[in-house]
């Protein structure tokens, strides 16, 4: 019996039991959407996994989506065991701050992190961050990426995205990622007026386009690359939908404007396939708040 599925009934029978020990055991995702691409290598040797702890760990900021919803976003799609650690366990943050304050590494540390989103790979010495790259071994081991060149063109696409993620952020920090809003908030709206004006509709034209593009390659497709799923569709979702949160006016805007049909039934397409509607209906989505994407009414209008 594969080890999830055995997880999963193992949750099965203590979901009958008190809700101390629910809050103790890992939610796991394991639907499939209909068309992801074959894995490749497999370094996690699944009998060193024990029986209790699911495949992967998630270490993020608790309470927000941030740049974990990414990693969230991709073992979603994948379907695959993961445990959220600072949003499912009481004391989780504490591994998230031990991993990103140690001193002096010793010998039986594992890899150093700057800072979240890590993942950690159960069974192996697997310790991953940076966004892009933790997407990228979730590319390779869950069937989330071509294992053709054209895996290149997932991680541009996703790297694109990931610019307009920073660039969103930088419109309510342009100065300073220590100081409050409120701090730079002359700065912000300065830096809003191009961002505002000229850059989303930079990006979002950019990723229409690349739908274009791939439709005229494969006519029947919906997706960013090829004919399957990918991490670069999670990723760019995210942005769009990240974006349309913080800035709702300027997207209708471009909605009425530009268009951006292609992009735009592709994102709500997207949001109707079973695993991304469950997963949006689910506790494990966090709600938009202090984080990446925030909306500030002043934020989102002409200057
Ligand atoms: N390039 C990194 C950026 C990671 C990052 O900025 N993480 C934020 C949270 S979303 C953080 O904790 N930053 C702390 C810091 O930069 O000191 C990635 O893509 O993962």
């Amino acid at each position: 019996m594969p080890v999830s599925r055995a997880i999963n009934q193992a949750r099965q029978r203590l979901l009958r039991t008190t809700t101390t020990q629910i809050q103790a055991i890992p939610r796991l995702h394991l639907r499939k959407p209909a068309s992801l691409y074959a894995t490749t290598v497999r370094t996690v040797k699944m009998s060193n996994v024990s029986q209790s702890e699911p495949k992967y760990e998630l270490l993020y900021w608790p309470s927000i989506p941030g740049r974990g919803e990414y990693v969230r976003l991709a073992l979603e799609a994948a379907g695959v065991p993961y445990k959220d650690t600072t949003n499912e366990s009481k004391d989780g943050i504490s591994s998230l701050i031990g991993l990103i304050s140690r001193g002096d590494i010793t010998e039986s540390d594992e890899s150093p992190a700057l800072c979240p989103p890590i993942l950690r790979v159960s069974g192996s010495s697997v310790l991953l961050s940076q966004t892009p790259n933790i997407l990228l071994y979730l590319g390779d081991h869950e069937g989330l990426a071509p294992t053709d060149d054209n895996k290149y063109l997932v991680h541009q696409y996703t790297l694109t995205a990931l610019d307009l993620c920073n660039e969103a952020h930088n419109s309510h920090h342009p100065v300073g990622v220590g100081l409050y809003y409120e701090d730079q908030k002359p700065e912000a709206l300065r830096f809003v007026k191009e961002f505002r004006g000229s850059r989303i509709a930079k990006f979002f034209g950019h990723f229409d386009k690349i739908i274009k593009y791939n439709k005229s390659k494969h006519p029947n497709t919906s997706y960013l690359v090829g004919e399957k799923l990918s991490y670069a569709d999670t990723t760019v979702w995210q942005v769009v939908d990240g974006v349309s949160f913080a800035f709702p006016k300027k997207v209708e805007e471009l909605k009425k404007e530009k268009g951006f049909e292609d992009l735009f039934a592709w994102y709500e397409k997207l949001k109707e396939e079973e695993w991304l509607k469950s997963y949006l209906e689910s506790k494990r989505r966090l709600g938009y708040s202090s984080g990446i994407f925030r909306h500030y009414a002043e934020l989102d209008v002409d200057q």
